[in-house]
């Protein structure tokens, strides 16, 4: 079998292993008049079926794992002792255009919720509409930025409509697999930290509150999440949703806790992140946590008999363009590994079986095989052809062709999402010296490829590298190819709109009069025409150094090996982004 790789879109190798099938557990087999999940205030906990009921649970994001390995990695969280797992619903990952609706193969959240029950797992289900996560935009859809004077998190009518339409989608959807429907759901979060948020409307709360019991009904219980402290609590709380915090390791546990008792003075003790890890950023090194120290805080918090959802448990990817950034601009990568106990590729880790060791000392552990790493194999060098760059084979990669715009347009103005955009121009005067081409106002969003008659001039980075200088004659071709690198998750920011989104000016002029192109290149190498592409390099000469490209690989899936294909990574050694500065 012969596996193509094209790596300007890098597709992700997710080939399949069985998974060993599970029987099925008892959650389907009791009638639902008896199933009741409660807040008891009098005691301090909640109740599942009238018993005393704590919870140890652990974030899994189905948007993040293929679905071929759900069952897996639901498994080995199941066999670490944990009774439940966290998840939230991406709004953009279901709803990528306006009035429609993915819950299909890798987005079927409905299946996802089911093997969950089938392992024996519990869902706490963070709804959104909003989930930060650095996941892009936190969850919202970038088509809401399509009205530039939208308040987003708001009780702004113009974001409320989309929210009503899609809660009207989703809501019913999960509403049989809420614990007293015979289902695995046991509590459902509503918007995300809102008390992290600059708004701080409790209109909006109030909204949602009502929105949600209209589609759930009364029983579910709803509860909200914010960092641990009364500053976060003032406006992330509100009256009718159970008031939940989140906090990692090594800090003062009891404290954390009484942060949400002046929230709750009842009920619970709930961490809903409790971190095992930490996020990454593209061009920093890889976050560590040391296991000791999240074995020890994660022992504490259950002697404590507090409630805990420890963030990420499996982390996984953020697969194609999903990943967000974070303020002032620090875009993530595509890895969500989280340095997690189970890692990207969902093998268990050293912190997997401290944690399990912990939990040991609380309740019974499942009895049983743990599923072992999955299997993975070195396919071994692959020697890779450039073809043709990106602005050469632009006419093939436009599918709506160029739009003439006399200032530059954004990428949803040009009803675009993601991925990149190109700007063409031509140089108004001589540069035969050294030319400042510049963003004064700082708006390239995010990265953009310089190049002058197809010769690489330099890159403009958002926040780091507002100039650079260009030469050429007047009337040569100004190419200016820009990468969303992903929208901002947290914060005011999050309202992030990509492409050139100021205007730039050339020798301190404000150059106009564009020609712009919508790119689809995912679509261009879904339908192949990487294959075209391959005729293609023998017409011209391979694309300058340093200009955006496509390169073409291609290796070979031994025969007689059994259980391939299996798993595998792509490395690049010496490849690099350029200029990566994000610190
Ligand atoms: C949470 O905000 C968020 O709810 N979070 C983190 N919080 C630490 C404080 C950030 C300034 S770290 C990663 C997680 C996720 O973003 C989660 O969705």
């Amino acid at each position: 079998m012969r596996a193509q790789v094209g790596l300007l879109a890098a597709v992700s190798l997710c080939l399949y292993s069985a998974v060993q099938e599970v029987l099925s557990t008892p959650y389907l087999l009791q009638s639902t008049s008896s199933r009741t999940f409660q807040i008891d205030y009098d005691n301090d906990c909640f109740r599942k079926d009238g018993e005393r009921f704590r919870y140890i649970s652990g974030s899994i994001h189905y948007s993040r794992v293929p679905r071929y390995y759900w069952k897996d990695r639901l498994m080995k969280m199941y066999m670490a002792g944990l009774n439940a797992i966290q998840t939230y619903v991406p709004w953009n990952y279901h709803e990528t255009i306006p009035g429609k609706y993915d819950f299909t193969e890798d987005r079927d959240l409905e299946s996802f919720l089911k093997l969950s029950s089938d392992v024996g797992l519990l869902v706490i289900l963070r709804a959104g509409p909003y989930m930060c996560g650095e996941w892009d935009m936190g969850g919202l859809p970038a088509w809401l930025l399509r009205n530039d004077s939208v308040v987003l998190r708001s009780s702004d009518p113009a974001y409320l409509k989309f929210v009503d339409k899609w809660m009207s989608v989703l809501l019913p959807r999960i509403k049989p697999f809420l614990y007293q429907n015979n289902g695995p759901i046991i509590t459902v979060q509503v918007e995300n930290e809102y008390g992290s948020y600059f708004a701080c409307d409790y209109n909006y709360l109030r909204h949602l509150l009502k929105l949600f019991r209209y589609h759930l009904g009364d029983e579910v219980v709803l509860f909200t999440t914010d960092g641990a402290g009364k500053g976060y609590l003032k406006c992330g709380a509100l009256q009718g949703l159970y008031a939940t915090v989140d906090f990692g390791s090594g800090g003062n546990v009891t404290q954390s806790f009484q942060a949400q008792r002046y929230a709750e003075p009842h009920g619970p003790m709930v961490n809903s992140e409790f971190y095992t890890g930490w996020l990454d950023h593209w061009g920093w090194k890889h976050s560590v946590v040391k296991k000791e120290i999240v074995a020890k805080s994660l022992d504490e918090i259950l002697a404590l008999g507090a409630n805990v959802n420890m963030y990420m448990f499996e982390g996984g990817t953020s697969f194609g363009y999903w990943n967000g950034a974070n303020s002032p601009y620090w875009p993530q990568p595509t890895s969500y590994d989280y340095e997690a106990p189970l890692s990207e590729a969902g093998d268990p880790t050293d912190k997997y079986f401290s944690i399990r060791e912990v939990i040991g000392k609380y309740k019974m552990l499942p009895v049983g095989p743990i599923l072992p790493a999955t299997p993975k194999f070195a396919y071994g060098l692959i020697q890779v052809k450039k073809l043709q760059s990106v602005v050469e084979l632009v006419h093939l990669l436009s599918f709506s062709g160029p739009v003439k715009s006399v200032y530059p347009l954004t990428f949803v103005e040009m009803n675009q999402y993601f991925g990149y955009m190109l700007y063409r121009n031509t140089l108004p005067i001589n540069c035969t010296e050294a030319t400042p081409l510049a963003s004064p106002q700082n708006g390239v969003h995010d990265r953009a490829y310089v190049m002058v008659d197809g010769v690489f001039q330099g890159i403009l980075e958002r926040n780091t590298i507002i100039t650079i200088n260009v030469t050429g004659q007047a009337g040569s071709q100004l190419d200016i190819l820009v990468e969303n690198m992903g929208r901002i998750n947290y914060g005011r920011g999050i309202h992030d709109s990509k492409g050139l989104v100021t205007n730039l000016t050339l020798a301190s002029n404000i150059l106009t009069g564009w020609t712009i192109y919508s790119l689809n290149i995912d679509e261009a190498v879904k339908s192949g025409y990487l294959n075209k592409l391959k005729k293609l390099e023998r017409l011209t000469a391979p694309a300058e150094v340093n200009v955006p490209s496509f390169y073409l690989g291609t290796f070979v899936i031994p025969s007689g090996i059994p259980d391939l294909p299996q798993d595998t990574y792509l490395k690049f050694p010496g490849w690099s982004k350029v200029g990566a500065r994000f610190e």
